[in-house]
């Protein structure tokens, strides 16, 4: 049978994550403070790492779509997804409901400690508030997906290695195939971070639709009901997954989009229409002509702790993220080439998010500007979610928005879990030709076990722990995305310098 389990991956990965579970559960404020130490370590010594790696991975796709590699095509000519699905595929599992909470008030983290030296809440820092969301969300950003997922099609569909696992876009650095030593530790690596990356997204959307639905109903928040929350998700994804990628994924994919766009239109026009619109324009641009500085920065000088505490925080959950996605893309990408897939996703990707940004966050961050709603007293008094609830509270047809979110955050979680379900159970299957799913019971295992972290994160502190869990278990990662890079690049090489080079035939 061509579907059987990889029981060492399979073992190993669920060990690790009840590992991180149970001590959570059962020792919640010893463990939120180990988390946060190690956090702090890792990103005071290692955060300059994780800026040289995305400016390597921006430079290096960039390079691709634009250099001579970008017409390479990954298997036939016929793309087997429209692009539209495509592109709402592509984004449903890369953007989860984790972009809806931060879309909304990331701006209000930054006002108060803004960047580039600004003064707390003067101009400046409403414009760097702004601009830095959609730099974390934005091109450079969307390089940590791509790099993986160009390495992994190319051998996928050029090569025709036919395991759809993140080891096999290294085979310049792991020898003796899947069953090797390397190659375990690296699916092992990227199964983890997976696990640890999207529990911090039901981590941080569970509590948000727990607050709209008490908001709709008047029922206090608790743990119960975000116990409730999380398993309606899981019902809702889980029978996604069951449905299997064209039936299920796809169809969930496709109105999310539908929906998601509705919501933006309805707070454009509802919101004060003419301010976001002026707004988006400035930010974009005051956004792109400072990725640069962006991009580089260390803050070696003033050392306020920024880089640390958001971009630091946000390159690691980009980068556990990375390899899921390089999977997924690749199974939907049949068909595209190089520079389609870069474009795809970083300009269609980036364009998604910051619509979200643009329309919901800016909305928010009007409401502070012009006096209407004190969203900053808000947060301080009670937390982000509350500060999400009331910027729409003021909204015409309030409680229609309120449900609508409720929606709209559940279906990006289910659409953000069952590719990961998905993705978690072909990596633990021995073999997958293109074009084959992996056993339904075991898509189906992934989308309940997946579920167990963000319960305990919940349990134990909720956003900050969630928030710190994604740089520990990013950091091997690290590593194994500048080997599947470098590989990439050989093996472009090797395949087309040779047919270029006539003295090579
Ligand atoms: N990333 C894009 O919940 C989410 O939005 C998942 C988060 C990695 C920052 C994706």
């Amino acid at each position: 049978m061509t579907q059987a389990v990889d029981r060492v991956n399979f073992i190993l990965t669920l060990s690790v994550m009840l590992a991180m579970a149970v001590p959570l559960l059962l020792f919640p404020e010893a463990s939120a403070l180990a988390l946060q130490t190690a956090y702090n370590f890792l990103a005071t010594e290692l955060g300059w790492l994780y800026i040289l790696t995305a400016i390597s991975a921006f430079g290096a796709v960039l390079f691709i779509a634009f250099g001579p590699y970008g017409r390479v095509r990954l298997g036939d000519n016929t793309p087997e997804f429209s692009t539209a699905s495509w592109i709402a595929m592509l984004f449903a599992a890369g953007i989860g409901a984790g972009m809806m909470y931060w879309a909304s008030i990331e701006w209000a983290f930054y006002v108060d400690a803004p960047p580039f030296g600004a003064e707390p809440r003067s101009p400046e820092a409403y414009l760097w508030a702004s601009s830095f969301g959609l730099h974390h969300w934005g091109l450079v950003a969307w390089s940590f997906y791509c790099l993986p997922t160009l390495a992994i099609a190319y051998p996928y569909y050029v090569r025709g290695v036919s395991k759809l696992k993140y080891s096999i876009s290294a085979p310049h650095f792991i020898k003796g195939g899947e069953s090797s030593m390397g190659a375990r530790l690296m699916d092992s690596f990227f199964m983890i971070a997976l696990v640890g990356g999207i529990g911090s997204s039901l981590g941080f959307s569970t509590p948000m639709i727990a607050a709209l639905i008490s908001r709709l109903t008047g029922i206090p928040v608790s743990f119960e009901m975000e116990l409730f929350v999380v398993a309606a998700c899981v019902a809702m994804f889980g029978t996604s997954v069951w449905l299997g990628l064209k039936r299920g994924i796809k169809r969930l994919s496709d109105f999310n989009m539908v929906l998601a766009f509705l919501i933006l239109v309805c707070v454009l026009l509802a919101s004060d229409t003419v301010f976001l619109l002026k707004m988006a324009i400035n930010t974009i641009g005051h956004t792109l002509q400072n990725t640069v500085a962006m991009m580089f920065w260390t803050d070696p000088i003033n050392d306020t702790g920024f880089i640390e505490d958001w971009t630091i925080f946000y390159w690691a959950w980009w980068l556990a993220y990375g390899p899921f996605i390089g999977i997924f893309v690749t199974r939907i990408s049949k068909g595209r080439s190089l520079r389609e897939v870069v474009l795809g996703m970083l300009g269609m990707g980036s364009m998604g998010v910051w619509l979200f940004y643009l329309i919901i966050g800016n909305h928010s961050l009007g409401l502070q500007l012009s006096g209407e709603l004190d969203v900053l007293g808000v947060m301080a008094e009670s937390d982000g979610s509350q500060a999400i609830i009331a910027g729409l509270d003021v909204l015409p047809g309030a409680t229609l928005f309120i449900i609508a979110f409720i929606f709209l955050i559940s279906i990006f979680t289910a659409t953000t879990y069952d590719s990961a379900s998905y993705v978690l159970s072909a990596s633990a299957t021995k073999s997958l030709k293109p074009s084959e799913d992996p056993a339904r019971w075991h898509r189906v295992f992934w989308a309940c076990a997946i579920a167990i972290l963000p319960i305990g994160l919940m349990y134990a502190g909720g956003l900050k722990t969630a928030q710190t869990v994604v740089l520990v278990v990013s950091l091997p990662l690290v590593l194994t995305f500048w080997l599947s890079g470098i590989s990439l690049f050989k093996s472009l090489k090797e395949d087309h310098d040779a047919v270029r080079d006539p003295s090579a035939t």
